[in-house]
């Protein structure tokens, strides 16, 4: 029998991003269901009632969330191109990265990115401190996964798709290539791949989406720090 794979997503969103993307590195067929996130569908909040969120991953009868335990599922249910390293050491170090890279790293660039002023100041000093230790945890590779792509890449697109089209739109420069030369550079490297590539919104579409947010944010003079 055929397996059912789809993927409850949105364009914009960098996590449902991450799941076509390791499902396209495994070579996995899925449909893929766009969800209006302003008008959530019964079936999102049926599939999804804790978090209420996309990325869910449909696998025949199996329903799974969040897009950093779905690759994981992913990597595990289909063999082939592998996601983590093979040793156990090294797959700890990944999950650690991953982590960082949500938890840490990923909320203070956004603040950086839509915050103002002295706030903004403060902001982009600690989304600085925490791109660097990125860098250094590049040093001497290709991809944060070694010589090919790896669940960390993947995490990370959220820096590498659209922080570049926030900082046009937004007027600030956090990566900058004399600060942040490795980190760029793997920008550059992952952007040019092909299955990338593949899973990139339209530049023109993001560049206007994130237009009408600032002028959103300008027009309620509210902040809202959520994507
Ligand atoms: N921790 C979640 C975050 C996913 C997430 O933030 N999804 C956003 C879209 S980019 C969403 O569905 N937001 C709807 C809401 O917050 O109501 C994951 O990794 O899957």
């Amino acid at each position: 029998m055929a397996e059912e794979v789809k993927v409850m997503g949105m364009w914009i969103s960098p996590f449902s991003r991450r799941v076509e993307l390791a499902l396209k590195l495994k070579g996995v067929s899925y449909e893929y269901i766009q969800e209006d996130l302003a008008n959530k569908s019964p079936l999102l909040l049926k599939y999804n009632p804790i978090h209420k969120k996309i990325p869910v991953l449909l696998h025949n009868e199996k329903i799974i969330v969040e897009s950093t335990v779905i690759l994981e599922y992913i990597d595990e249910t289909w063999e082939g191109y592998s996601l983590l390293p093979e040793d156990p050491y090294q797959r700890a170090m990944a999950r650690f990265w991953v982590k960082f890279i949500d938890e840490k790293c990923w909320p203070a660039v956004w603040i950086a990115c839509w915050s103002e002023g002295k706030e903004q100041e403060k902001a982009m000093e600690e989304a600085w401190e925490h791109l660097r230790t990125l860098e250094n945890e590049l040093k001497g590779k290709k991809f944060f996964g070694g010589e090919t792509i790896g669940l960390v890449d993947i995490v990370a697109n959220l820096i590498a798709f659209g922080v570049g089209i926030i900082e046009e739109v937004v007027g600030i420069k956090l990566l900058d290539e004399e600060k942040l030369p490795i980190l760029c550079r793997w920008i550059e490297q992952l952007l040019s791949c092909d299955v990338v590539k593949e899973c990139l919104p339209p530049r023109d579409e993001l560049l206007m989406f994130f237009q009408a947010r600032k002028e959103a944010i300008i027009a309620t003079k509210s902040m809202v720090y959520k994507i």
